[in-house]
């Protein structure tokens, strides 16, 4: 590590993870390789899914609780191929209600894991996942009414990999945990004692929650990982409830080939790009010519007031890649990765208005103390209705191409829609950054109208409703969340 990129990695932790942890343990904690379950050359029997309670260490010696999926906190990188059928079987072995959705997968809404979906505690259920799409990143995670945002933040989630004929014979780096990483990045706030901690309070609903610890795939950051020459390929999520993150490599720009729904038409240089919760990117970083290179985060991507009051507003090491003797990928920066023509806002038969509003009278600390699952009417709303199971909001015909057009008047919020990808044709306004002109199935909504082009392809019947909602996950259990069928 050199000089410049030590006094930031130090600095920046400490500032970061209080404590003292930071200073204690900086710059030794290597990156944890998820691990991963690669079902790309078939799938034999059923795959389970153990949702359990545990206890995990984020790497400052101390064991919090956590929930994890077949792990102690979080999930296993699942690698399937499309065309394939994944049958899983999702063992509820905590004490609570819970659901798993599939983030990303262009599947039927009766196999979606969204809020009609739950499963019991002590109970397994049992979908056949098609994996119809392109090659993408995908995640999963809990999805239940009013508590996705506090089992989600405790570890319900897991990453998927979909690969294809074109990204299995890519000229891309793809040795995984060597030149091929995959990085959920979150937020975590920590107690005096050092553990994991969430509390729901007013304030909390109305921003989100919000952490000052970045963490990497369980661990504390600064991580480091070493690296062969070569390029490595980053294949990463925002696993946050509420943070939009600001990323940039401390040499150089991001090279971003793939977003949340496949490959980008051609590799983008970007100094930084905006991931919102929810959000996936991938980007390679060349590691030919230099010794080390590091990902760097910043907690407050989405700037704001507070954030540059405080002095906030500044970045930190999130993974810091060192070169070792080894030669890995030999390949160069590719330039065409798909095709991919522009989106045509012609095609669209159907437009849809979504407005987003948030009350800022209502008494979000009385709702916070006696939370339930839902915050009443009128408090966090989609075109003046709050999240209702038992109200159907849209009527989508299957394969027509639509406009929705979303909008909101206070902050900058992450709107998702389930069972697709999409191309994004303004983002508030503007047309979105080069980065975000792929497939996606998140946009960013704050002042000006975002608007996508989208299609469904798969039934939502009324029983077994798709989602759409914004990603900050204590405004989803608060009520911005609406439903809709497609047939
Ligand atoms: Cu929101």
């Amino acid at each position: 590590m050199n000089r410049r990129a030590f006094l930031k990695s130090a600095g920046v932790g400490a500032i970061l993870t209080g404590g003292g942890f930071a200073l204690a343990q900086s710059g030794a904690r290597r990156l944890p390789v998820i691990p991963m379950t690669d079902l790309t050359s078939g799938i034999d029997g059923r795959l389970t899914l153990a949702l359990n309670p545990a206890t995990h260490d984020f790497g400052n010696g101390v064991v919090s609780q956590t929930f994890g999926i077949n792990n102690s906190y979080l999930g296993p990188v699942l690698r399937v191929k499309q065309g394939q059928t994944l049958p899983v079987d999702v063992v509820n072995g905590i004490d609570d209600v819970t659901t798993l959705h599939w983030h990303g997968l262009h599947i039927p809404g009766d196999v979606d894991g969204g809020p009609h979906q739950e499963i019991e505690p002590g109970d397994t259920w049992s979908p056949d996942v098609p994996v119809v799409q392109r090659a993408s990143m995908n995640w999963f995670h809990s999805h239940t009414h009013g508590k996705t945002a506090q089992q989600t933040y405790k570890g319900l989630a897991g990453v998927m990999l979909v690969e294809d004929d074109a990204s299995l014979s890519a000229d891309l780096p793809k040795t995984y945990g060597v030149d091929d990483f995959t990085l959920v990045l979150q937020d975590k706030a920590f107690n005096s004692a050092g553990q994991m901690s969430y509390a729901l309070t007013g304030e909390v609903f109305e921003d989100g929650f919000e952490g000052d610890t970045l963490v990497v795939n369980g661990a504390i950051a600064p991580v480091v990982q070493s690296v062969p020459a070569g390029l490595v390929r980053l294949r990463i999520l925002n696993a946050c409830n509420a943070r939009f993150l600001a990323l940039s490599m401390q040499t150089g720009p991001l090279s971003v080939i793939a977003s949340d729904g496949g490959f980008l038409a051609s590799t983008v240089e970007a100094e930084s790009i905006l991931m919102s919760p929810g959000e996936r990117y991938e980007v390679l970083v060349d590691m030919n010519a230099l010794e080390t290179n590091t990902l760097e985060v910043n907690l407050d991507g989405a700037g704001g007031f507070f954030a540059n009051l405080f002095g906030g507003n500044q970045t930190s090491a999130a993974l810091t890649l060192t070169r070792n003797a080894n030669q890995g990928f030999t390949g160069s920066m590719p330039e065409r990765l798909a095709n991919l023509g522009p989106p045509n806002r012609e095609d669209a038969v159907v437009t849809r208005t979504f407005e987003l509003e948030m009350d800022g009278d209502a008494d979000l600390a009385a709702l916070a103390l006696a939370w339930g699952n839902y915050c009443g009417d009128g408090v966090m709303s989609i075109n003046g209705q709050p999240m209702r199971m038992d109200r159907i909001d849209e009527e989508v015909r299957k394969g027509d191409t639509e406009i929705w057009r979303i909008s909101v008047d206070d902050m900058l919020h992450p709107f998702h829609i389930h069972g697709c990808s999409f191309r994004i044709l303004s983002q508030q306004g503007a047309p979105p950054p080069a980065y975000a002109q792929g497939w996606k199935d998140m946009v960013h909504v704050e002042e000006g109208w975002s608007e996508v082009l989208v299609r469904f392809e798969h039934d939502a019947p009324a029983h077994a409703p798709y989602m759409y909602h914004c990603h900050i996950l204590e405004h989803e259990d608060c009520g911005m969340m609406g439903q809709f069928t497609v047939s």
